[in-house]
């Protein structure tokens, strides 16, 4: 590899586990620094993001450790920016097809996913609204969903897929434990909604995404759950 590559991450974090997806399914060489959230070192906001948030990718400038980043390195943040900046930088990986039709496919489900699946499913988990909108995003991004196809968008894993399977391994939590700060019984309940017929084409897709080699790697449900449990201990019954 000709330029160092670095993410900053919370294993815990959807949008850190996009980026180690992508990762993972370009098979690119990195090095990681898991940033604690709860007790942030002081030279993260002044050295690699002011705004305090993971993911974060440094790349190119001189081969430094993490915890002492260089200003030479480029600092890129925002999880869908850095999927962009993936695909461009492993143009052979197929995280984003050469076919300008796909690639804005890839995109419009990206976009997709963040507005209808992301912040809905967020929203529902915190205890904020009902999953009402999840079901009307996992409605449309059902749409998007080819018959006889594996993947979002064409025949090959993008960063399209990337982007929603952090929020879909989310949802098989809640829906099988029912932890988060909504009613209790409402994450068992949007389970039991998701296994009609209605959704089936959904489903499958989230069955494959799941069974993915790259998920199972980046993804320790039980270390999410054991987070879920501390943090929604206060529930409305
Ligand atoms: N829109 C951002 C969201 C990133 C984000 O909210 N990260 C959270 C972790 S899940 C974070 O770093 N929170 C720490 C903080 O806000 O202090 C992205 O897609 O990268």
């Amino acid at each position: 590899m000709s330029e160092q590559l670095t993410l900053y991450l919370y294993k815990l974090s959807p949008y850190s586990q996009k980026i180690e997806l992508a990762l993972a399914e370009a098979n690119a060489p990195h090095r990681t620094y898991q940033v604690d959230l709860f007790n942030k070192p002081e030279w993260f906001a002044s050295k690699v993001n002011p705004v305090g948030k993971v993911p974060v990718v440094t790349y190119g400038g001189p081969n430094v450790e993490p915890d002492d980043p260089s200003p030479l390195s480029t600092k890129i943040a925002e999880s869908n920016v850095i999927l962009e900046f993936l695909a461009d930088l492993y143009p052979d990986s197929g995280l984003l097809p050469k076919d300008p039709v796909l690639r804005a496919k890839v995109r419009f489900f990206i976009d997709a996913s963040t507005k209808h699946i992301e912040g809905s499913s967020l929203a529902f988990i915190l205890g904020k609204e009902s999953y009402d909108n999840i079901l009307k995003g996992i409605e449309f991004i059902q749409e998007l969903l080819e018959e006889g196809r594996d993947f979002a968008v064409g025949d090959h894993y993008t960063i399209a897929d990337a982007c929603i399977s952090p929020s879909l391994a989310r949802l098989k939590i809640i829906t099988e434990t029912d932890l988060g700060k909504f009613p209790v019984g409402m994450g068992y309940k949007l389970g039991e909604e998701l296994k009609g017929p209605k959704f089936a084409k959904f489903m499958k897709y989230v069955h494959r995404m799941l069974e993915r080699p790259s998920l199972k790697q980046t993804h320790d449900e039980e270390s999410v759950i054991t987070f879920f449990k501390t943090r929604f201990t206060e529930r409305v019954q």
